[in-house]
């Protein structure tokens, strides 16, 4: 598909004030040139942190997939010329929409190789803090490992997975897994533990408590187990999930879930703090952060 030439910008305001899609796929015009200098600031003060911590840190193939992309620290990306460089690698684009989408819309587009990514940018005042994916998560977090063939095809499955676990109500399961690869992912590389997850890569604080706090645990990747573990979206994780490559990833992508989600029934839920015995533990977590965020009452 390519996306049509008479998308409006933004959605109109409804009642409540917020805002209405025009289309049923809410995709809308980025509107790259109505970008002020001041949004183009922020970005490039959230680029060059990222881009100072992300050396050692990401794993290869995001930092690759950074370095072939037309993505720098002095402009927010153009949706169009990433979509170019996209296709041609993998055949995946980036669309434009106002923030989150429903969950129904956001499959259907990683379903089709679409990418949703929130048009706007986080304010200069709230550069560590923001509820919905903007600009600089979506782009800068995950679009560099969609130039990755095994994680382009995932991310993909992903979207066909939630359409068939939306109907079977299994959704919460199924997101755990996107959670806990896509989002907040580490992967064991030759020289040692790697981020590859966008939550963690778009986030300076995140990317170096995910991999050198004495506090989180890190636990050997295992499907049964992340479907049972519940997240914790407002701060960071309390246990991390690492693959043992990327390669590992391509499993799922042609993974039959409806068995999974039928050994699955009546299981107990795990907290997301807790250790198992059956856990290949990478590393045990002192669980001290979250336990001094707890007595504060936070
Ligand atoms: N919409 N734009 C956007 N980005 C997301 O990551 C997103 C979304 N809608 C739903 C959603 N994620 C998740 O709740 C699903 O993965 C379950
Ligand atoms: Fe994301």
């Amino acid at each position: 598909m390519s996306v049509p030439s008479d998308l409006p910008s933004q959605g109109g305001p409804d009642a409540d004030g917020g805002q209405q899609p025009v289309r049923a796929d809410w995709i809308i015009h980025q509107g790259w040139e109505h970008y002020t200098a001041e949004e183009h600031g922020v970005w490039k003060t959230l680029f060059q942190r990222q881009t100072r911590l992300l050396p050692s840190r990401a794993c290869d193939a995001f930092v690759q997939g950074m370095a072939d992309l037309p993505i720098g620290p002095d402009q927010i990306p153009d949706f169009r010329r990433l979509s170019d460089k996209l296709m041609q690698r993998t055949g995946w684009q980036v669309v434009a929409v106002p923030g989150l989408v429903p969950d129904e819309v956001f499959f259907e587009h990683l379903a089709n190789r679409r990418f949703p990514a929130g048009h706007f940018i986080r304010k200069a005042h709230e550069l560590d803090y923001l509820e919905e994916p903007d600009v600089f998560h979506d782009i800068f977090g995950h679009i560099p490992m969609l130039m990755h063939p095994v994680i382009a095809d995932y991310i993909q499955a992903y979207g066909k997975g939630g359409l068939r676990a939306h109907q079977m109500g299994t959704l919460d399961k199924l997101a755990r897994v996107y959670w806990y690869t896509v989002e907040f992912g580490l992967v064991q590389q030759r020289d040692g533990l790697r981020i590859y997850g966008a939550g963690i890569a778009s986030s300076a604080t995140e990317s170096v408590f995910a991999l050198d706090d004495a506090s989180p645990n890190r636990v050997g990747f295992n499907l049964d187990r992340v479907m049972r573990t519940r997240y914790r979206i407002d701060d960071f994780q309390e246990t991390y999930f690492v693959i043992s490559s990327l390669d590992a990833l391509l499993e799922l992508a042609h993974i039959d879930f409806a068995p999974v989600y039928e050994r699955m029934q009546g299981r107990s839920e795990v907290e997301p703090g807790t250790l198992l015995t059956t856990d290949t533990v990478i590393s045990r977590g002192t669980g001290r952060y979250h336990a001094e965020k707890r007595k504060h009452g936070g």
